[in-house]
């Protein structure tokens, strides 16, 4: 019966037009199936559709098709993750920016082998240069930092992989784990994580696995005073609390994701984070 259900261009058209009368998606297919479409038909069509819909309305506002992201799967509100070897918190939800702290997504061991593999290595960090997609020492950026390669050690292996199914995104999309040491008065000053499209330095950044689409820093140890992950759009910040995880995520390079987000300058004490990158493809 499916078979000869052809996706007509007037089946398109009247798709759209019920999407821009703002009926949602499941009143569309309910619609549909009740005028007889097969079940299967009426689905392929409207994600077809939409799909091509929202991504020509995206670029006559001028922004950039959005892209699948990682998310958790948060769907009946768990409390708990299945991490794989680890079952981790479910401490804060936002929808838009998507948010989700995690709490004891690392223990106590794993944070500080992995200071303990860091520390001979840290070196003031650098930023990708976006203008030649080289990399450069940036005042907004007074930490240290060094970068393990992905795999490189036993519990890099480990808790990359709990990651990728924490957020369901395949591990291999993933850039090596970033170690960063705040002393008191550093900071990371607010900024995106995506390449900027507009930079001349990007198409070469981006051959390499696309853009970032999430980003998740693990914090793995706590500061006394400050330090904290702000998300200035919307007022909100997370605790750098050892152990526990940030996850951002954005469908397109554009401030309208609304995750522009910084280290508040530490206070007291010190602060060290992972930061974990994750692109839309195979970072090789
Ligand atoms: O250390 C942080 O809290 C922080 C803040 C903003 C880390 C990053 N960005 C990052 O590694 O991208
Ligand atoms: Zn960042």
């Amino acid at each position: 019966m499916a078979g000869n259900q052809a996706i007509t261009p007037e089946l398109r058209q009247w798709i759209v037009a019920q999407a821009q009368a703002g009926h949602k998606p499941e009143e569309v297919l309910a619609a549909m199936r009740a005028s007889g479409w097969n079940e299967d038909v009426a689905i392929a069509a409207m994600e077809e559709t939409l799909q091509g819909f929202l991504a020509e309305q995206a670029r006559s506002q001028g922004l950039p098709p959005p892209v699948p992201v990682p998310d958790a799967d948060l769907a009946d509100s768990p409390a708990w993750l299945d991490g794989g070897d680890r079952q981790v918190r479910v401490l804060t939800v936002m929808k838009h920016p998507r948010v989700i702290v995690f709490g004891g997504l690392l223990s106590d061991d794993e944070c500080d082998a992995m200071i303990d593999a860091a520390r001979p290595r840290m070196a003031r960090s650098e930023t990708v240069q976006t203008d030649t997609g080289g990399s450069e020492v940036n005042v907004a950026r007074t930490s240290r930092g060094m970068f393990f390669d992905r795999g490189e050690n036993e519990v890099c292996r480990r808790v990359e992989a709990r990651l990728a199914r924490l957020v369901n995104w395949p591990l291999i999309n993933g850039e090596g784990l970033q170690v960063l040491h705040y002393l008191p008065g550093a900071e990371y000053q607010p900024h995106h994580d995506y390449f900027d499209p507009a930079k001349s330095g990007t198409p070469t950044i981006v051959a390499r696995g696309g853009q970032r689409v999430g980003t998740i820093v693990m914090y793995l140890n706590t500061p006394e005073k400050g330090g904290g992950t702000t998300f200035p759009d919307v007022g909100l910040e997370v605790a750098p609390i050892k152990g526990n995880a940030v996850f951002f995520s954005y469908n397109r390079p554009h401030p309208s994701t609304k995750t522009l987000h910084g280290g508040a300058p530490v206070i007291a004490g010190e602060k060290w984070v992972a930061t974990k990158w994750l692109r839309e493809g195979e970072f090789k």
